[in-house]
């Protein structure tokens, strides 16, 4: 029997409503919904291959436990969840509940049920180790809104926007970063042609940055310079918001005395650029009179993201680029509750870092951006009081992931108990003792609400209207599977340990156990929408309502936005003195010749997608190191070549390819490639771990405990073994 069903890809998180034609249960068929007001029938490539994820041969269709030979036999989940939860009661009782750590990883985004479960279970067992992507992904976010504050009415959205800035962000591959992730390509398009104005500042002349009307294309890591640069002329020309300033704004003269060493020519010669561009970009995005500049991962991972961010938030606020009084609010939310909306900053947290549960190692605690994820392999490796012993991992993969993959690996390798939760045998999976096979998008309810949250994460990457879609089970798993959703999981695990849980304030009944639906209306309780009303829009709707507009400003308000944080002017003060940052630049470090810098690619998403046959084309059954022509023809390679490349920490394999894109003296590679160190042999057929060039415990950015995860100083040499296939 064929029948076609609505639901949302979740392959990645753009969270694209899609048409899937269903035969005997199984999904054969994906195309996008042209019925839908938000996306207008866009999919791509890894979209449309979900009925293959699926189908996949080496999808997990069993639970397995790992036996002391090493192999995994197949157990049910029900036997699973036994067994670690008796493991995880004896850790606990033996060591404490720090002992216990979670990693959620970027799946949990497209699970909001499971993780809302797993959050319930560490709060249950009291643990407070919960590490996520947040600390090794733009960190810089949520500190500097710390640092700066945060404007209640949210900022001005894409779509009415005359100038628009994008700082190491490519949303044309990423579908993240800067213009709303819902068919980015075509609201580009259509915002270009009423006239909007591109600028991008990135060191390879991306996707994005070939739509712009000024591109900047600088030495990387050299963005805090740039910003400052454009900042000091707009300070100069008397380009701000005066008005806006004059209410909201504090800081003004602090900010003016630490920007005023970076001239346009300082700029220029530092971030080798022309100080034409740093005027003109800075003039253009003054004139708006609406836009704003948003930031992507790139300058985050590069040293100094923390004050990369906050310049670009100084620049919105400079230029009075948030929602004022009287004027609609682009997302009042349909999933969440109706925000308050007032045309006002809100208090600045006391601290944007250095609270909560503080680390044994570095010196480094919890910050606005969460727990030190770049901590948790030396928290996993260090004996003691605290260490920890058991890593609960959910639709995250650390030994592709995080940073500094060597020490990862030790720290895996040490562990009392490995637990993940994934589709497949993953880098993280085979050094577990338990994986849980889950059910896959297709077979599980979920809702649009994480996209909403987005708001809050900085410059607004989320829904710039109330958009919300429920989609429903579609698909049957595969027949005779045992696979179950992330949520069931934690619930089991509670039940078995008697403990209690409390998910966004509803207490969960653990003798009946919830539906998946009854979860779900568990996260809207109080939305704006109710569930009810999302479920009766099978294509996704956007719940508009023109009426809500910012409030003004409540009486004796007295907060305001801080562009003058003593913190960053100070930071400001240290670029400003360190020496001129040539290519290997860091005080004591030896020179290196290049600088490797993030990247993603179109037909992967982090480490998934590597194992399906369409997506994997010539060219991306591995990573490529992507090299400016004349670089190599420097270094006396072609195509193909396989590579050395070596960091401060360690060393990778390569395989060069020509990129023209890439600015000289740039590596441009993705990430989340390769495997455990025994395979590195294999990279023409699995690629190479960037992270592994990571060395956490050196140059890492003490508040968040970021380590330089691009801008990586490093030498490139022709590799002698060329590991020939
Ligand atoms: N297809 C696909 N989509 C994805 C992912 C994927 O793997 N594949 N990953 C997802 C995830 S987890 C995330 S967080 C988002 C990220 O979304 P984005 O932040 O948009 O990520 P990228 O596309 O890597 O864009 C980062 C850009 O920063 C540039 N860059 C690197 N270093 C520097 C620097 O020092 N300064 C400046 N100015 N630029 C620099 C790079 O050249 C690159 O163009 O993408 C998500 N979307
Ligand atoms: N060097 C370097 N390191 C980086 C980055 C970089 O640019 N450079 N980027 C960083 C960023 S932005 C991020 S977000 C992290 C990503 O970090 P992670 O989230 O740890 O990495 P992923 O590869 O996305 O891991 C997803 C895992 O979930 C599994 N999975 C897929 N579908 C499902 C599902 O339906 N259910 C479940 N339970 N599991 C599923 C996949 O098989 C995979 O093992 O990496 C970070 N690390
Ligand atoms: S962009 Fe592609 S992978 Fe991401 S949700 Fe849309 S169709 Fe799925
Ligand atoms: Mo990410």
């Amino acid at each position: 029997m064929t029948s076609e069903r609505l639901t949302f890809c979740r392959f990645c998180h753009a969270f694209c409503p899609i048409r899937v034609t269903v035969e005997n249960g199984r999904a054969v068929k994906i195309i996008g919904d042209k019925d839908n007001s938000m996306y207008h029938g866009f999919t791509c490539r890894k979209g449309r291959e979900l009925p293959a994820q699926h189908a996949h041969p080496e999808r997990l269709l069993h639970s397995v436990e790992r036996h002391s030979d090493g192999s995994y036999r197949a157990i049910t989940s029900a036997q699973a969840i036994d067994a670690i939860a008796r493991r995880l009661s004896a850790i606990i009782d033996e060591h404490g509940p720090r002992s216990v750590a979670m990693y959620t990883g970027t799946f949990t985004h497209h699970y909001p049920s499971g993780t809302a479960f797993a959050m319930a279970f560490m709060a249950a067992i009291g643990s407070p180790m919960l590490f996520s992507p947040s600390t090794i992904d733009q960190p810089g976010k949520p500190m500097a809104v710390a640092f700066h504050g945060r404007w209640n009415a949210g900022p001005t959205a894409f779509h009415d926007a005359d100038t628009w800035m994008l700082v190491g962000a490519n949303p044309l591959v990423s579908m993240w970063g800067g213009i709303p992730q819902f068919n980015p390509a075509k609201r580009l398009h259509d915002a270009r042609k009423r006239g909007l104005k591109l600028i991008v500042i990135d060191p390879r002349r991306s996707e994005v940055a070939q739509k712009a009307e000024v591109f900047l294309q600088p030495k990387p890591g050299e963005d805090p310079t740039i910003l400052a640069g454009m900042v000091r002329v707009i300070l100069s020309e008397g380009l701000i918001d005066e008005a806006f300033a004059d209410e909201h704004v504090e800081g003004l003269a602090a900010l003016r005395a630490a920007v005023e060493p970076y001239t346009a020519d300082y700029v220029a010669a530092r971030a080798d650029v022309f100080a034409t561009d740093v005027v003109k970009a800075a003039r253009l995005f003054a004139a708006g009179p609406k836009g704003m500049v948003s930031c992507g991962t790139g300058p985050n991972m590069a040293p100094r993201g923390t004050l990369t961010e906050y310049l670009v938030l100084v620049l919105n606020t400079l230029c009075g680029r948030w929602v004022k009084e009287g004027e609609p609010i682009p997302n009042p939310f349909a999933l969440m509750p109706e925000g308050e909306n007032k045309a006002q900053p809100e208090p600045r947290p006391e601290k944007a870092y250095g609270f909560g549960e503080t680390m044994r190692v570095r010196g480094l605690a919890t910050s606005a951006a969460g727990v030190p994820t770049a901590a948790a392999a030396e928290e996993i490796l260090l004996n003691g009081e605290g260490q920890v012993r058991a890593l609960l991992t959910v639709g995250g993969n650390p030994m592709a992931a995080w940073p500094d993959q060597l020490r990862t690996f030790d720290a895996m390798k040490s562990l009392a108990l490995g637990v993940t939760l994934d589709i497949k045998m993953s880098a993280t999976a085979k050094l577990c003792d338990y994986v849980i096979a889950p059910k896959l998008s297709l077979e599980s309810p979920s809702i649009t609400k994480p996209n909403e949250a987005l708001t809050f994460y900085g410059v607004s990457p989320g829904y710039p209207e109330p958009y919300a879609q429920y989609g429903p089970v579609v698909a049957e798993p595969p027949a005779g599977a045992d696979v179950i959703e992330e949520w069931e999981f934690f619930y089991g695990l509670a039940q078995r340990m008697g403990l209690e849980l409390n998910v966004e304030g509803t207490v969960v009944d653990m003798v009946n156990k919830p539906t998946s639906d009854e979860v779900l209306e568990m996260l809207t309780r109080g939305s704006r929408i109710p569930l009810s009303e999302v479920k009766k829009h099978p294509h996704g709707h956007i719940f508009s309502d023109p009426s809500i507009v910012a409030k003004p400003k409540d009486d004796d308000w007295v907060h305001r936005l801080d562009v003058g944080a003593a913190e960053m002017m100070a930071e400001l003060d240290e670029v400003a003195e360190e020496a001129f940052y040539e290519h290997g630049g860091y005080d004591g470090d030896p020179v290196f010749s290049h600088r490797l810098i993030s990247r993603r690619m179109k037909d992967v998403y982090n480490s998934n997608g590597r194992d399906l046959d369409k997506l994997v084309r010539q060219n991306s059954s591995y990573n490529p190191a992507f090299m400016n022509p004349a670089d190599l023809e420097a270094l006396n390679l072609v195509a193909g070549d396989v590579v050395e490349i070596t960091s401060n920490r360690t060393s990778i394999y390569g395989i060069v390819e020509e990129a023209p894109d890439v600015r000289p003296g740039a590596i441009s590679m993705a990430h989340a490639w390769g495997d455990a160190p025994e395979h590195d042999t294999s990279v023409r057929f699995i690629g190479s771990n960037t992270g592994r060039l990571v060395d956490n415990t050196r140059r890492f950015d003490p508040r968040s405990g970021i380590p330089i995860m691009s801008a990586i100083p490093v030498n490139v040499r022709k590799a002698d073994n060329q590991l020939d296939a």
